[in-house]
């Protein structure tokens, strides 16, 4: 039988925004930085506590991914079989492999030890909807034993508009699709077979019969007003150029958020594109190719591409933390009382966060000039500068301008403290890897790495140690604006 067709979307110029959040050019809802004053309610609801779908929430809250899924029905060119789905997690580490049985105590024994916990994902290490007894097994199970725990599915799409039914009946409200493509000549150079319909299919046919279901799975998951992510890998030379397109047809289908990762080509992952040669973009290429897509819709700048197995908040992996056979001789019992307890603290800590943002913006709201600074922060969560430099293992980078802040991405170094001295390679390393910031936000620094950092042209601030992220940033960027202004001459 031949498989059900759709028309792949072409985008017109002039397509209106059809994002399911606000998107469109109002104020700041664009960017998954979107916060409570720019989106509906409901949909606000969803997404304040998932930090994959919200910007403010992977401050404060963490998810886990559950590894039940091995199986997969096509072939991406940057995947190889012995690592995990690269679709929603980065390649290189095998997972442990769960049942559905030990998936859901595993879910418990960390909601118990981390009250962050807000969400639990399943993200391969194949793909999710070609496992579907094990997959909807494991939400089932974890619905009933942790009901306060939201559920979120990551799929190639290939079979998703056979389980749209299924994913609402068991209240799945945010899905992920990986998209690459809407155009099968580009999307036969990115996947060389599908196995479909018991046939496995090949070249452009497969690209074409992958890109009709995702395209059918994304409409009938808006139209149940379920929140789809879509995921795009940026593959230079192959769909960096054809992703605006992509953005334009998920947009105008509903989609709630777009997230362009780098494609990671390594040769020593194995991978056709490893193998090949096939490069990975720059952070610049990334982050241009970003800014072109913002305007129509909300845009994820802060995925850490993290396993089919990670636990933890988005920038840290606890997941060594446990292990299946310490999950297996635990005994757990579910008790939601510390992350409600929890959730009530975030609640107060963003209002004020919000207070402390307005009435920074307040102050710098007039302020001549346009220019836009990019700064570095080294935070250990909580939306707080409250890491010290030697300790961060990535920083956060915000673009500052007379808009405000936007958060824009992060930049992953290695550790500079080496337990109470500094290794002077790594300094240079983290150096370079913000070598664009104007200014290192951070809660503590060595006079060695400070010294370096002033050669290098970047300011150190340590002055709103544990104060909160962004109005410290605006409130810098206010008063070094205002000292570059000439002084108003008196009369
Ligand atoms: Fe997991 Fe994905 Fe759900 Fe998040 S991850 S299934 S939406 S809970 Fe998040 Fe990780 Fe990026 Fe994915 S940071 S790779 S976007
Ligand atoms: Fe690999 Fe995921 Fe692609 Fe399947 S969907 S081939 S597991 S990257």
């Amino acid at each position: 039988m031949s498989p059900k067709v759709i028309p792949i979307f072409v985008p017109q110029a002039n397509q209106a925004p059809g994002c399911g959040a606000k998107g469109g050019a109002g104020k700041s809802g664009c960017g998954s930085s979107a916060g409570e004053h720019d989106l509906p309610p409901e949909v606000w609801a969803k997404v304040k506590d998932h930090p994959c779908y919200s910007e403010q929430a992977h401050h404060h809250f963490a998810r886990m991914h559950v590894a039940v899924a091995p199986a997969c029905n096509i072939q991406c060119n940057y995947c190889n079989r012995k690592y995990d789905c690269a679709n929603e997690s980065r390649p290189g580490v095998v997972s442990e492999k769960l049942t559905p049985e030990l998936a859901a105590k595993k879910v418990l024994a960390v909601a118990a030890e981390i009250p962050q916990l807000s969400v639990v994902g399943i993200a391969g290490p194949g793909d999710a909807l070609a496992n579907p007894d094990k997959t909807f097994r494991t939400f089932n199970l974890i619905q009933k034993e942790a009901p306060d725990i939201k559920l979120c599915l990551s799929t190639n799409g290939l079979m998703l508009p056979d389980h749209v039914q299924a994913i609402a009946d068991l209240n799945v409200d945010h899905v992920t699709i990986t998209i690459n493509m809407v155009d099968p000549e580009v999307g036969e150079q990115i996947y060389p077979w599908i196995y479909y319909n018991r046939k496995r299919w090949k070249g452009r046919d497969a690209a074409r019969i992958l890109g009709e279901r995702q395209m059918e799975g994304l409409e009938m998951l808006t139209a149940k007003g379920i929140l789809v992510k879509v995921n795009s890998v940026m593959i230079p030379g192959v769909n960096d150029r054809h992703l605006a397109e992509v953005n334009q047809a998920v947009k105008s289908r509903g989609a709630f958020l777009h997230n362009i990762m780098p494609l990671i080509s390594d040769p020593a992952h194995g991978t056709h594109y490893g193998l090949t040669g096939q490069r990975g973009p720059t952070p610049q290429e990334l982050k241009e190719l970003q800014d072109s897509c913002e305007g129509g819709m909300n845009l994820m700048r802060h995925c850490r591409q993290c396993r089919a197995d990670a636990v933890g908040l988005l920038g840290e992996d606890r997941g060594a933390e446990f292990g299946t056979d310490k999950i297996a001789a635990m005994d757990v019992a579910y008790d939601p009382e510390p992350r409600l307890a929890y959730r009530e603290f975030v609640e107060r800590e963003r209002s004020d966060q919000d207070a402390a943002r307005a009435s920074e913006l307040a102050a710098l709201s007039g302020q001549a000039g346009d220019e836009k600074v990019l700064v570095a922060v080294t935070t250990k969560g909580g939306g707080r500068i409250n890491q010290h430099f030697g300790h961060a293992g990535e920083f956060q980078i915000y673009e500052l301008s007379n808009a405000g802040s936007k958060f824009v991405g992060h930049r992953k170094v290695e550790n500079y403290c080496q337990g109470g001295w500094g290794e002077e390679d790594i300094l240079e390393d983290v150096t370079a890897a913000i070598k664009d910031c104007a200014a290192v936000f951070t809660s503590k620094i060595g006079l060695c790495p400070r010294k370096d950092l002033a050669t290098a042209g970047i300011e150190v601030v340590d002055g709103y140690a544990h104060e909160y992220i962004e109005s410290s940033l605006i409130a810098w960027f206010r008063q070094r604006t205002e000292s570059a202004q000439p002084a108003a001459s008196v009369a």
